[in-house]
């Protein structure tokens, strides 16, 4: 059980998951912790305490993938659930979060490292307490964390993303990248296996990436970065972007400019932030897993972990509760499932 409240200067969720709920989002200062809950779930971890850590606060796409975290963690019955977090999506902005949650005694903790290097030592000082290290969304560094719980396998996600750019470009042209993050793991790995298939697969040997830039996954800085390419590189066709800040972010700045159904955008959104440019004509498609399903597998995972029910050992099972069964492939790595694809035809079919 953790031996306090969250430490000063968290930042809690609770009414960001709120509005989530309602399709909103936001964040407020303060701490959160909740206790109840009971040890009916499959794992007994009714004295444990689990910690969410996303890479950001203030991130609709954060709400959603802590509203099923918690979600799970209630339904398990952990004892107590703490969400604590920096507002923005720097380096070292988790350490301090790290350092104060294991020295509260936190059990679980689960994060998405903003930088796959600068929160491992603190990691490894929480694994060293005890304490079980899951990671999800953004991988730490393979060896700082017990299990990582992948939404897709990477090189998918990024062959959904060159199969909608190709679509719309027609298989051929321009495109920049407007990224989340210069040390975001997800998005870097997203990148990579875009140029190499680029660079190796004839499918999509006429897509030529001229920038990458990055967006911080911060609102503003993301519409600057967005108009900032459109005018460095007016005969752009298309920007993906593959982060929801990013995507939601040079949609609105795109929808009022000129270059509305003239360059093309796609990457990863949420539904509910990207519907209004879907029906106004200025995205196509994009593409997104459920956030909340990453959340809940990480839950379980964590659960298997502190319960010892599983070590995190490639090969061995758990169950994510009402999701099923999960394996833990290569690299220590569980799988949540896979990209969906949104357009006028079905985006009014989700609300996330
Ligand atoms: C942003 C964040 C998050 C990423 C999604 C797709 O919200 O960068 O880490 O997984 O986009």
């Amino acid at each position: 059980m953790k031996k306090g409240v969250a430490a000063l200067g968290a930042l809690s969720l609770t009414s960001a998951l709120l509005m989530s709920a309602c399709g909103g989002g936001t964040s407020t200062q303060g701490s959160e912790s909740s206790s109840g809950g009971d040890a009916s779930g499959s794992y007994d971890v009714s004295s444990q305490s689990i910690t969410f850590i996303p890479k950001q606060l203030n991130n609709p796409f954060s709400d959603v993938m802590l509203g099923g975290g918690k979600n799970a963690a209630g339904e398990i019955g952990f004892a107590e659930v703490n969400v604590v977090g920096p507002l923005e999506a720097s380096s070292s902005s988790q350490v301090s979060f790290i350092n104060s949650e294991v020295q509260a005694g936190t059990n679980v903790l689960v994060i998405a490292a903003n930088d796959p290097d600068a929160v491992c030592p603190a990691l490894q000082d929480a694994r060293k307490a005890g304490t079980k290290v899951v990671t999800f969304d953004s991988d730490s560094a393979a060896d700082c964390r017990d299990l990582f719980i992948n939404q897709v396998e990477s090189k998918q996600v990024a062959i959904t993303m060159l199969d909608m750019v190709s679509d719309q470009i027609g298989g051929s042209g321009k495109v920049a990248i407007l990224s989340a993050t210069a040390n975001a793991a997800n998005q870097n790995a997203w990148i990579k296996f875009m140029e190499d298939e680029i660079a190796s697969n004839d499918k999509y040997k006429g897509i030529e990436i001229v920038a990458k830039v990055y967006g911080d996954d911060d609102d503003t800085k993301s519409f600057q970065e967005a108009q900032g390419l459109l005018q460095a590189h007016p005969d752009l066709n298309a920007i993906v972007s593959p982060t929801t800040v990013g995507i939601a972010a040079t949609a609105r700045y795109l929808s009022t400019s000129d270059y509305k159904g003239k360059v093309f955008l796609t990457g990863l959104g949420l539904p509910n932030e990207m519907r209004s440019f879907v029906k106004d004509g200025t995205v196509k498609e994009f593409a997104l897993w459920d956030p909340a399903q990453l959340g809940y597998v990480a839950a379980y995972a964590g659960a298997a972990l502190d319960s010892g029910a599983i070590k995190g050992e490639v090969g061995e099972k758990f169950t994510a509760g009402n999701l099923g069964e999960r394996t833990i492939g290569e690299n220590k790595t569980v799988v949540v499932g896979d990209p969906v694809r949104f357009n006028a035809d079905n985006i009014d079919k989700y609300d996330f």
